[in-house]
């Protein structure tokens, strides 16, 4: 494999995740399967086990700026990724950073609760992170619940009209959208890609990208964070956005068919399915 400083520097800034399956850790132990050395500021501590998050402690803001700008003093990062930020302040801190490099793409990933229900980002501060932070980005990658509670939509409405929540959500000004289908029911895993089309806002290139879902008997931790990584470390390496989403979503179905558990809580990844 070339060496990892040769195919990139990508920067996370994500949530601690101490039991390893989401969050920070996921997301630098996807960035090293692709050969890339990931810098990492956390913004929140959580207390999980696989099972459930029972407390997130914000990062304070200053902290996370100041990380920010000691990582970023040996030069900017070839892609962000951007998972859990934990109130409006830390938002803008990020925003803030994010607006010095204009042309780093930044995959962000808007996790907005846990899937056991644990609240990250708080309601009030969801307009702040449209405005500053969405709007920046090159992909965000909500599942259905999360596209509604950014677009106001009810979640049946996404469901039923999923181009009217990525259009939607474009509004907003990030160049793609990612609405992911991977809680809904069937036996398909059908996520849409919309990418904003730089001649006629208002008509998105939409791509359907369908696979089978895998049958789970047990929760696998940590999809979301993975596949956001996963595609930001494939844009790092030069790949254009749909072919990167393609092949990203291919190596989370192998992660998924290849999880594994240890106890009663939610299955760890196959980590060693993704790669390029
Ligand atoms: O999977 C979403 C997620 C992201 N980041 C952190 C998490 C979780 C889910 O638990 O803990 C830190």
């Amino acid at each position: 494999m070339t060496r990892a400083a040769a195919r990139g520097h990508p920067l996370v800034i994500a949530g601690s995740d101490p039991s390893g399956g989401a969050g920070l850790q996921a997301d630098v132990k996807v960035f090293m399967r692709y050969g890339m050395s990931a810098a990492a500021v956390p913004t929140a501590l959580t207390v999980q086990s696989t099972a459930s998050v029972t407390h997130v402690e914000p990062v304070a803001a200053e902290l996370v700026s100041s990380q920010l700008h000691d990582v970023l003093a040996d030069g900017p990062p070839t892609v962000v990724k951007v998972g859990l930020l934990p109130d409006a302040e830390v938002v803008q801190a990020v925003a803030r950073v994010l607006a010095t490099m204009l042309d780093v793409p930044v995959v962000l990933d808007p996790v907005l609760a846990s899937s056991s229900g644990q609240r990250f980002l708080p309601p009030a501060a969801v307009p702040e992170f449209l405005r500053s932070l969405v709007a920046r980005c090159t992909l965000v990658t909500p599942n259905q619940i999360e596209a509604a509670e950014l677009t106001g939509l009810t979640q049946a409405t996404v469901v039923d009209q999923p181009l009217q929540a990525i259009a939607t959500l474009l509004e907003f000004g990030p160049q793609a959208v990612l609405l992911k289908g991977g809680h809904g029911g069937g036996d398909r895993s059908v996520d849409r890609l919309g990418i904003r089309d730089p001649r006629d806002r208002s008509k998105p290139r939409v791509v359907v990208l369908d696979a089978e879902r895998i049958p789970e008997r047990h929760a696998v931790h940590g999809t979301g964070c993975a596949l956001s990584s996963a595609i930001a470390a494939r844009l790092a390496l030069g790949q254009m956005l749909e072919p990167a989403v393609r092949a990203a979503k291919a190596d989370l179905t192998r992660a998924i068919a290849g999880a594994t558990r240890r106890t009663s809580g939610a299955r760890q990844l196959d980590w060693t399915a993704f790669g390029a």
